[in-house]
């Protein structure tokens, strides 16, 4: 174990989980490692939950800010939104306790783009970051950093915090030495300089993070995996939307818009960006590339089958088996992923200009294509918006997939009106559900209305949604974008009340 610490000064401060928690005191802002369930801090945050509970026990307040990447594990968000001491968390989260502290208001929630947390808080918007947690893979003799699983926000963390505690994790391989790419060339308006990338493969920094090591107050050793939740298997749903997705590109190809390698595939969280994934695998589709935030085992098993060359991600989202691969193997994938913090993986110039190809999930969309990706009947908070923004605002093509119907069909995904928007129209290029796949470019409102209705709706709820749009160009006749106001909103209500969207 000791061997993953090479630096003697590092090695001095080497000590148990409890002793580096107890340097968190109430009130502070701890910037967290970890992005979709991979290379977040696993005893730390157990350690600092203890003392919060004892704290409170005693009769003594303790409240913590939570920073993160993305969402985490259970031994991080579940652990200390447990306590009840999570008073803020950022920028993204998927664990139930934590959602439900976010929804009853005991957590103050603020859902940001990805790529923006990091300039937020160089810009001094979001208060002082008190004290980074970090996981690291080892620390080599000259006190540089491997990066782990995920890189996140970790840059950011170790520049702007005022304390760093290390964790070492010698579950990681030390193969993932070179597999990071860590762009340290951040700076604010008006010192901004381009960010030179023109391909997925181009290295723009270090394989290594750096701390000052006056910083580095703690030093914990674990040996702990990465918590993910193995993939659902493929059902028909999400092979019927892959397939329509993938009929599109092969389109795009014919007609000459895309060429036949494709552009940089982004791919969001969930089963069915993962079906996509699975699908591109039996296409014609050769020598493809990824600009994404996450890789999945679809993407994996993308790079395993020659189909795509250079994958560049800011963390791993795999499933138990496929992260026990990559632990095994990652001196091959190292020459196939490139690791890179979320700023870079998500920045909106490389997007635009890489002409990325997004497809990302959601919860809900419009007969205009307003999307909601983040709150169940407009007010419950799911996850997040996640890097979903920065990605569909800014992608070549941005597409969004969806099964036709949830809760066994008593919610229509297509409704009249989102109870909550996202994205807004205008950056829904594609949409697509398991019925069909309705092409929104070039479209005004009311030829989206029909197109989205005619592909994606699905047959029990298309009738209805025909009745809305007819009703809405009387209401609101000789008008842009017609909604009937009364009506917008009625099936969620009718959800709500009855629960279902279908009238009885
Ligand atoms: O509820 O958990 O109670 O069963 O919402 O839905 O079908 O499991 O969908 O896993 O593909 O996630 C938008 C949440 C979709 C995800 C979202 C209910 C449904 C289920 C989840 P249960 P599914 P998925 C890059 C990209 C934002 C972030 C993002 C997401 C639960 O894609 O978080 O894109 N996106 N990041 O039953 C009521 C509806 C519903 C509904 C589904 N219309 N009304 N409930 N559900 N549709 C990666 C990162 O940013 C890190």
């Amino acid at each position: 174990m000791a061997s993953r610490v090479g630096n003697k000064q590092m090695r001095n401060k080497i000590m148990p989980a409890a002793d580096a928690a107890a340097f968190i005191k109430h009130g502070d802002n701890v910037g967290m490692s970890g992005f979709t369930g991979a290379g977040y801090p696993k005893a730390v945050p157990v350690a600092l939950a203890t003392q919060i509970r004892e704290e409170t026990a005693a009769g003594r307040p303790f409240d913590i800010g939570v920073w993160t990447g993305a969402s985490t594990a259970p031994e991080l968000d579940g652990a200390l939104a447990e306590t009840g001491g999570m008073k803020t968390r950022l920028p993204y989260q998927s664990d139930p306790v934590t959602r439900s502290k976010i929804n009853s208001g005991e957590t103050d929630y603020i859902d940001i783009h990805l790529s923006h947390l990091g300039p937020l808080v160089r810009e001094g918007f979001l208060g002082t970051l008190d004290t980074a947690v970090i996981e690291v893979t080892a620390i080599t003799e000259d006190g540089r950093l491997v990066p782990s699983s995920s890189v996140g926000n970790n840059k950011v963390w170790l520049d702007e915090a005022e304390k760093v505690i290390l964790e070492v994790n010698s579950w990681q391989s030390t193969d993932l030495e070179g597999m990071h790419d860590i762009y340290d060339r951040f700076a604010l308006p008006p010192y901004r300089q381009p960010v030179q990338m023109l391909k997925p493969s181009d290295r723009l920094g270090q394989p290594y993070l750096t701390v000052d090591p006056e910083k580095v107050i703690a030093v914990v050793e674990t040996d702990q995996r990465d918590r993910n939740t193995p993939f659902k298997p493929l059902d028909e749903t999400s092979k019927a939307i892959a397939g329509h997705l993938l009929d599109f590109l092969q389109h795009e190809v014919n007609v000459g818009r895309l060429p036949k390698e494709l552009l940089p595939l982004q791919s969001g969280v969930g089963n069915i960006a993962n079906a996509v994934l699975a699908g591109l695998l039996d296409s014609p589709f050769e020598n493809l590339t990824s600009y994404t935030e996450v890789i999945q085992d679809g993407m994996v098993e993308l790079i395993d089958a020659g189909k795509v060359t250079m994958a560049s991600a800011t963390a791993f989202s795999l499933s138990p088996d496929a992260a026990e691969r990559m632990n095994q193997n990652a001196k091959t994938y190292r020459r196939n992923i490139i690791l890179r913090p979320q700023e870079i993986s998500n920045h909106p110039e490389l997007i635009r200009r890489l002409g990325v190809i997004a497809t990302n999930g959601l919860i809900e969309a419009d007969i205009y294509g307003n999307v909601n990706s983040t709150h169940i009947m407009g007010s419950r908070m799911q996850n997040g918006i996640g890097g979903s923004g920065d990605f569909a605002r800014n992608a070549y093509i941005s597409a969004f997939v969806t099964p036709s119907t949830a809760k066994g069909g008593a919610i229509s995904s297509i409704v009249p009106f989102v109870s909550h928007v996202d994205h807004t129209e205008h950056d829904t290029h594609i949409l697509v559900t398991e019925q069909g796949l309705a092409d929104l470019r070039g479209l005004a409102p009311r030829k989206r209305a029909k197109v989205i209705i005619e592909k994606c709706a699905h047959p029990t709820y298309r009738p209805l949604l025909e009745e809305y749009v007819q009703r809405a160009s009387k209401v609101a006749n000789g008008q842009h974008t017609p909604h009937d106001l009364e009506q917008a909103h009625s099936w969620h209500r009718r959800f709500l009340t009855s629960g279902t969207m279908m009238p009885s």
